[in-house]
């Protein structure tokens, strides 16, 4: 992409309403405009990252043996009174009318639809266990949207639903989404520890939050110190396992949510493992079993011969919130640093004195040998002062910067920054290539 062609609206200041790191950066560097309260337009930087999550989100969730779907925006008020939750759901929900005065609702979560597709075609246990998840938009009147698509009121989440005969295999389905969420937040460059958490209004008796540490964070989190070091178990567990193991080797260590906090248990660790944080919630799965199979009716037939209620998980990402989780865990003073999988190019070519005849050949020859390596560069061909743009480059937070001047050109080299670490190296043309090609 040339820069001269794009839409990257950078502002120097951010606006005065704009409390916290994340949500001052991505105003700064044109990734989102806010359009009403708690409610964005993604502009082409914003979209990008928020693709590149999206698909890591994707890839984990298909790796974990879940199956993509896309459910609408739009669903009927009658499955939500089936499901007995329309009144209690309360202000959030936003209720629509349509030409014909059905009443209508934009969906704050889609287990009822979900439910819906489900009983219409799944009969018998032979089709079980089940995880159908979608990356839709969600919308709820939260009282107090903030912090920009931190707490929005339209937004981005992966919403995945397991459906299965009994409570064993939920069980399974639910430690295969606990360990697949590890490995998400861990592709994704953050620490994130899976804390015991109350089911809220989406019901059940198993739920757990995961947590990105950070001061902006608004949740409490009480935990043993050892679980922000253990780290993802990665992809290549038996993913047709009970995963028993795995999950009782994180959740044996105390952690937990200040709704479901017991301080004496707290108090009886060592004290120096006793770790009390602000926590970014990033994800949230639950169990509660029949909670909406049995009034909406989705049976299945065991082997018994029976009908059953199937047995039903939830699990649920904040894709957007992660934009701005990610940037409140990767910035410095001079603006975002995008870990590699994320970045919305893979490296910046600046050129220095653009319309200098030996610089603009230099950028185009590396641009277009990043694009054809497919690091889908960000090319500053625009006749601005280097000062401007090594500002504009450090605040969107492009992991690689290469940089060309008309002295160093003279000389054969070229210089490379790491956006990480500041490292600066002076280079030719070639070499700087292969360290960005890897
Ligand atoms: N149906 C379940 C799971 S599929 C559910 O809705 N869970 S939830 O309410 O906990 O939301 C899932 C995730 O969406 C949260 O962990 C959070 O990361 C994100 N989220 C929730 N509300 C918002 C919001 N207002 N703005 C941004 N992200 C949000």
């Amino acid at each position: 992409m040339r820069l001269s062609r794009y839409f990257m609206p950078t502002l120097r200041d951010a606006p005065a309403d704009a409390q916290i790191v994340s949500h001052q950066l991505m105003l700064r560097s044109g990734m989102i405009r806010q359009e009403a309260a708690g409610i964005y337009a993604w502009l082409p930087l914003g979209l990008r990252v928020l693709k590149r999550i999206e698909q890591v989100v994707r890839e984990e969730m298909n790796r974990a043996g879940a199956v993509e779907i896309l459910m609408p925006t739009i669903q009927l008020a009658d499955l939500w009174k089936e499901s007995g939750r329309f009144d209690d759901y309360g202000d959030e929900m936003l209720r629509i009318f349509d030409r014909s005065q059905r009443e209508l609702l934009f969906g704050p979560t889609a287990e009822e639809v979900v439910t819906d597709i489900f009983r219409s075609y799944v009969k018998s246990y032979k089709d079980l266990p089940l995880n159908l998840y979608n990356i839709q938009w969600k919308f709820r009147d939260e009282r107090r949207p903030r912090f920009g698509v931190m707490r929005g009121r339209e937004f981005l989440m992966k919403d995945a639903y397991s459906f299965d005969i009994d409570e064993a295999g939920a069980r399974r389905s639910y430690n295969r989404m606990f360990l697949a969420y590890l490995n998400v937040y861990a592709r994704l460059g953050l620490k994130a520890i899976p804390v015991k958490a109350d089911p809220g209004p989406i019901g059940g008796d198993m739920s757990h939050e995961f947590m990105i540490l950070a001061d902006t964070g608004e949740s409490q989190v009480f935990a043993h110190r050892d679980l922000v070091e253990m780290g993802a178990p990665g992809p290549d567990i038996d993913w047709n396992g009970d995963l028993e193991d795995e999950v009782t080797r994180r959740t044996s260590l105390y952690a937990a949510s200040d709704e479901m906090h017991d301080e004496a248990r707290f108090a009886a660790m060592p004290e120096d493992k006793r770790m009390t944080a602000r926590g970014i919630e990033v994800g949230h799965i639950f169990y509660f079993g029949e909670k909406y199979s049995k009034p909406m009716k989705a049976l299945v037939t065991g082997p018994d011969g029976k009908d059953v209620p199937a047995q039903k998980g939830s699990y649920g990402v904040g894709v957007s919130r992660l934009v701005a989780a990610i940037i409140e865990a990767s910035h410095d003073a001079n603006g975002i640093i995008w870990p590699d999988v994320v970045a919305p190019f893979g490296a910046a070519v600046l050129n220095l004195r653009a319309g200098d005849a030996a610089c603009d050949a230099v950028c185009e020859t590396a641009y277009k040998a990043l694009t054809t390596a497919g690091i889908d560069p960000l090319y500053d061909d625009r006749d601005d002062r280097p000062g401007a743009k090594f500002a504009a480059t450090d605040l969107v937070g492009i992991p690689w910067q290469l940089i060309v001047g008309p002295k160093g050109v003279a000389e054969g080299v070229v210089e490379l920054k790491r956006r990480a670490t500041g490292e600066r190296q002076t280079l030719p043309l070639e070499a700087a290539l292969k360290a960005i090609t890897g």
